[in-house]
């Protein structure tokens, strides 16, 4: 050991607790899955605090709420009106617990803005800031050096920002969505067609050369860190569905020839409750088998994972174990919430030690990049003082060194090396 202060072996839990405070805070954050976008995009940009307090998650709260609205007299009501029913019910006539709740008040104080001045104060610290700024101060604040967006060809807001000079600002990072290609083939195929795709209605031969043609056209056109969609409880591969045929003869062959790595997020039951709309979805328990053929069989295409249900968790780390060309990634959605985090981050740095990406924001609004990570950042602080504190216990000589090239991989090495950004 030499005598900088950064190679020589922690003494204690307290002094691990604090070397991990520092590095966890200081070390900037690579987001692999949001919905926030660049400026370039304009009204796809979701920030400001109306947009946060009416967030889906919150949705879903306040329409089961005792004084809630119905979802149909929600959606009746413009945004701000939205926004004040949100406040009401879940931040006045009660205490706001939940972690959507939790989340807007750490975005609200993290600004500066007292949460206990009500939504007109904070509404007042918006009125002279521009998206600019606030992107600035958001990244900052949460300290994310880059978020990867999802985009979706078939967004009329987003076509022409590809076809102008697309993501102009590098701290956004494009990921091509293909939903709806796999998903929401029916709708999108006579789209598809008057682009000039002569895809037919049979999933045949001359259907999927097309397809294919499509996908690669958009990669050269995005350049995206990987390709994306979330896929239904009842997702199997393989097998005789539209969405497995083109995996397996568009999306695979793409995926293999352009280098694109290929991200899937398994578990959704798609609207459960559809008067709910966005915040309608639930979840369900996926099959493994459909992930572990899929990675198993090509071993040539890099496959990044993550799954809805707390079920599949302990399977997908086995699975990845197994096959290299697999990384589990976040804690998606209903999952994104302390307790889960915490038992799903033990979990898989004890069954996959440091190669994974314990966590995702999928902020859909600017500001929620500073909540998602703030919080997150606390469980992996508790998580990685009692794993680093049990390796100590062995004589293990941990240095800071050590702990913050660590945290460096989870909180983005270890997703730049698996897409090669
Ligand atoms: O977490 C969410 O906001 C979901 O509504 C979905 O957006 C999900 O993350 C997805 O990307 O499909
Ligand atoms: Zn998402």
């Amino acid at each position: 050991m030499d005598g900088c202060p950064d190679c020589r072996p922690l003494a204690s839990r307290n002094e691990l607790e604090q070397v991990l405070t520092d590095v966890l805070d200081r070390t900037p954050i690579l987001d692999l899955h949001t919905h926030v976008y660049s400026a370039d995009f304009g009204d796809l940009l979701l920030w400001g605090v109306d947009e946060l307090i009416t967030y889906h998650y919150l949705i879903a709260e306040v329409c089961r709420a005792p004084h809630g609205p119905t979802p149909e007299q929600f959606y009746a009501m413009d945004k701000s009106r939205q926004a004040e029913c949100i406040w009401q019910n879940l931040f006045v006539d009660g205490s706001p617990v939940s972690e959507a709740c939790r989340g807007v008040l750490t975005t609200l104080s993290a600004l500066g803005i007292d949460v206990n001045d009500g939504l007109g104060a904070a509404r007042d610290y918006f009125i002279d800031v521009t998206v600019e700024q606030h992107i600035d101060r958001v990244l900052q604040l949460a300290n994310v050096e880059a978020v990867v967006m999802t985009n979706d060809p078939f967004d009329a807001l987003e076509r022409p920002v590809w076809e102008a000079d697309g993501c102009t600002d590098p701290r956004f990072i494009p990921a091509l969505r293909i939903d709806g290609v796999l998903v929401f083939w029916e709708q999108n195929r006579p789209i598809l067609e008057s682009w000039g795709y002569e895809v037919s209605g049979q999933p045949d031969r001359r259907t999927f050369g097309e397809v294919r043609r499509f996908l690669s056209d958009q990669v050269r056109c995005m350049k995206p860190a990987y390709m994306a969609v979330s896929l239904p409880d009842t997702f199997a591969y393989p097998a005789q569905t539209p969405t497995a045929a083109l995996i397996e003869n568009c999306v695979l062959p793409v995926a293999r020839e352009t280098g694109t790595p290929f991200a899937m997020m398994i578990g959704v039951k798609r609207q459960l409750n559809p008067a709910l709309k966005l915040a309608g979805d639930g979840v369900g328990k996926a099959d493994i088998r459909a992930v572990e053929t899929m990675c198993a069989t090509n071993p040539d295409v890099r496959f990044l994972v993550t799954m809805l249900s707390r079920e599949n968790q302990h399977e997908l780390c086995v699975a990845a174990r197994k096959l290299p060309n697999l990384m589990p990634f976040g804690c998606w959605w209903f999952l994104n919430d302390p307790s889960l985090i915490e038992e799903i981050t033990r979990m898989r740095l004890e069954l996959l030690g440091l190669s994974m990406v314990p966590q995702h924001s999928d902020a859909r609004i600017l500001d929620q990049l500073i909540y998602k990570w703030r919080h997150s950042r606390v469980v992996l602080h508790k998580v990685l003082t009692d794993k680093y504190d049990d390796l100590m216990a062995t004589g293990w000589a941990l240095t800071e060194e050590a702990v913050e090239a660590d945290v460096t991989r989870l909180l983005s090495g270890n997703f730049r090396e698996f897409v090669g950004l």
